[in-house]
């Protein structure tokens, strides 16, 4: 299935410029989003921009390490249909129509036997492409429909606590999609998230589990045995770490939350990121403030290039 793991292809890098940036951030997920963002607000972008982002979905630019990332075709793609809508960059139409077809073909292809297009949180991104779809046919109601059951079984397992997430999602409980921006029904009646109460019992005594954090890619390796109340995230189980001293750790606060920057001091190179993986190989669908491990997981913080 694919996972964080395989990040958006990004475009060629930047020439030098006065901009002094520590590390590129730029990547054809961000490409698309910008290209979108501007059309909803119909502002016209030069066709070449335009052309750049076609050319990627043309020539599979968005795949890594042979994974196809479904959040960045889902995001191309809803550039692409609302450029469409607004009949801009209309000398590079016919290349458009195309384009939008590609992105939906693959990220239809990208549906996993549980229903998701990709993952359960790049589903969002992409039902949101599908239900602009001009496709006609029985299969795409299908696999929408079971994309739908699916999310909804995992909102019900709660799987969706980050904001960023939530925000991914809630249009597509309102059938809705970015591209619907471009003229927003400010009146039309909303379905919202009600936050689920947890009643703590009185007398709870915390139960407490072991948590085994690896560091292999840092000399010494570091691996230690981390005990943490039952339910702690991840970063908790971080804290404690660097608590119990031998371990360091720093992040920085983005949208999606908090994001790991610095392990054993060792900080993110260009195009490098802290990797959470649990053992022996699985990335991790979840940040350090979302993911909550289980008792006698072994979890590893790998530095790998994306
Ligand atoms: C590009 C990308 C990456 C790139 C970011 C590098 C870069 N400079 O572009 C890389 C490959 C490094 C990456 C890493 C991870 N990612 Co990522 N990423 C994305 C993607 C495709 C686009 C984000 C973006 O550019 N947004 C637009 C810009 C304008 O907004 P921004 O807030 O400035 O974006 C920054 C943050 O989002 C941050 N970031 C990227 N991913 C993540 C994940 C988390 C949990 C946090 C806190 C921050 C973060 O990097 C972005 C660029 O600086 C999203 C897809 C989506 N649907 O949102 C997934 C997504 C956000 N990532 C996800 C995950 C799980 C991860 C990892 C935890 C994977 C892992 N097992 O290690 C790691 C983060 C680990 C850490 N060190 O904390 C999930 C989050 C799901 C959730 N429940 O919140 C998403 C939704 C993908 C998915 N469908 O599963 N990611």
């Amino acid at each position: 299935m694919w996972a964080c793991a395989s990040p958006a292809w990004r475009p060629a890098p930047r020439r030098p410029s006065t901009y002094t940036a520590s590390r590129s951030i730029t990547s054809y997920y961000q490409y698309g989003l910008s290209i979108l963002a501007l059309c909803v607000h119909q502002k016209r972008v030069h066709d070449s921009v335009v052309g750049k982002l076609l050319y990627a979905v043309e020539h599979d630019h968005h795949l890594h390490q042979g994974h196809l990332s479904v959040d960045t075709v889902a995001v191309a793609g809803l550039a692409f249909t609302c450029l469409e809508r607004s009949s801009l960059n209309s000398d590079l139409r016919h290349r458009i129509t195309l384009a939008i077809r590609t992105a939906q073909e693959k990220v239809l292809k990208a549906q996993t036997p549980e229903g998701y297009f990709g993952n359960v949180y790049s589903t969002p991104l992409a039902l949101q492409l599908l239900m602009t779809s001009p496709m006609p046919g029985a299969e795409l109601g299908t696999a929408c429909l079971n994309a739908r059951a699916a999310l909804l079984a995992s909102l019900q397992d709660g799987a969706f606590q980050n904001a960023l997430m939530i925000s991914q999602l809630l249009p597509v409980l309102n059938h809705k999609s970015y591209v619907d921006l471009i003229s927003p029904d400010c009146l039309a009646p909303r379905v919202t998230l009600e936050p689920a109460t947890v009643t703590p019992s009185l007398m709870q005594v915390p139960e407490f589990i072991h948590v085994m954090l690896k560091v292999p890619s840092v000399w010494p390796p570091y691996r230690h045995s981390i005990s943490v109340p039952a339910g702690s995230s991840l970063e908790e189980v971080l804290m404690k770490a660097q608590e119990l001293g031998g371990f360091m750790y720093g992040t920085q606060a983005s949208l999606s939350g908090p994001y790991l920057t610095s392990v054993m001091g060792k900080e993110v190179g260009e195009r490098e990121f802290w990797q959470l993986i649990r053992a022996p190989d699985t990335p991790l669908q979840q940040g350090i403030a979302d993911y909550r491990p289980k008792d006698g997981e072994t979890i590893e913080l790998r530095l790998v290039t994306w």
